[in-house]
């Protein structure tokens, strides 16, 4: 929104003016056909980037993430995944609507699975216990503050599915702020998986789009369950062509974003009633619980009232996520705005 400091997420931002040039120059065709020349250029870019041989270009990442689950789910099978991961909290039950499958979430500590829990919630053998067939990773973890996953941990959580005969998918909608904090590139981050989904609409900047990357096998597939759900995108070149100004010119940004963030967290630290340690901040999303809860929608209005837009996720949790459109002078204003609001001890 023109004129706020807008930290309610990174999906905010709005294309710049080289994605709009990029767009409006952009060579198209029918890609439900196969036939977008822009579209299959940003599919090539983004397969090389996380390691894998073929993309597909989807509206969202929920679709992304949905499409996988539909690839190695089915009806009356469990899908593994973090009890706070998006997949399980804000996808509406899409699992359970397209595919039949159930969630067995398990909680995670700060949105980390264990692998000896995963283990355990796989093994019981017993005819009548559901069968797992997926585990689903989150990296950077969004409802748990964007938690980087470390990779011995992803490892170990590949290597226990792999034992089981468990595909994995990677919930990556943010993995180059992943990538970013771990100082590797995405491809590795990604390995392991069988498929990863990213977002060029968050940390990008890109105003639509997602990509479900995986085997050349798999994206055939994943083509025809995209065009089931509805998201075949005629001629998606114009949006593709933003995708790859994302893609080639705000990845190696991202640390900005990640720098800012913790000097917002520092900022939240400092409210009196929230519990937030800024040193845990590592990427692009400061998480505080406020307490008592109550306190949160008074807390976003007089932050609003200040010109600054916070989120909320679910009861007394603030959130602020940094991107794109906020500069150093907006996490000036915001920090400003924090200190406002701490001293009125509202
Ligand atoms: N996240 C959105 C909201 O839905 C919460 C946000 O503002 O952060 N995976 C992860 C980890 C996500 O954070 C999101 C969106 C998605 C998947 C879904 O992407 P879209 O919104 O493109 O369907």
């Amino acid at each position: 929104m023109e004129g706020w400091v807008d930290l309610r997420s990174d999906t905010v931002t709005r294309p710049t003016a080289e994605m709009r040039k990029a767009m409006a120059a952009a060579e198209v065709g029918d890609n439900v056909y196969g036939e977008d020349p822009t579209v299959r250029r940003l599919e090539e870019t983004a397969a090389a980037r996380v390691g894998c041989q073929a993309a597909l270009f989807v509206p969202s990442g929920t679709m992304g993430n949905q499409i996988a689950i539909h690839l190695y789910a089915s009806p009356g099978t469990d899908v593994l995944l973090e009890a706070g991961s998006h997949v399980h909290r804000s996808e509406l039950g899409a699992m359970a609507a397209w595919t039949g499958a159930t969630a067995r979430a398990l909680a995670g500590e700060d949105g980390l699975l264990s692998p000896g829990e995963v283990e355990r919630a796989i093994a019981p053998p017993a005819y009548y216990v559901a069968r797992a067939t997926l585990l689903v990773l989150e990296n950077t973890h969004n409802f748990a503050g964007g938690v980087v996953l470390p990779q011995e941990r992803k490892e170990a959580l590949v290597a226990v599915a792999r034992r089981h005969g468990l595909a994995v998918h990677l919930d990556g909608a943010r993995i180059f702020n992943a990538a970013a904090a771990l100082g590797l590139p995405a491809a590795e981050v990604a390995a392991g998986c069988d498929t990863v989904m990213f977002c060029l609409s968050k940390g990008l900047g890109a105003p639509v789009g997602s990509l479900l990357c995986g085997s050349r096998e798999a994206m055939e597939e994943a083509r025809v369950v995209r065009k089931r759900l509805g998201g075949g995108m005629r001629q998606a070149g114009i949006l593709a062509a933003a995708g790859l100004v994302a893609l080639e010119r705000h990845v190696d940004r991202l640390a900005e974003d990640h720098r800012r963030a913790r000097r917002l967290a520092e900022a939240v630290a400092e409210l009196p009633g929230c519990v937030l340690d800024p040193a845990g901040v590592r990427t692009n999303i400061v998480i505080a619980a406020v307490e008592p809860g109550e306190r949160l929608p008074a807390l976003l209005e007089a932050l609003r009232g200040q010109g600054v837009l916070a989120g909320a996720m679910g009861p007394g949790r603030l959130r602020l996520v940094t991107h794109l459109d906020v500069d150093d002078a907006g996490i000036g204003r915001a920090v400003a705005a924090l200190r406002t609001v701490a001293a009125a001890r509202v």
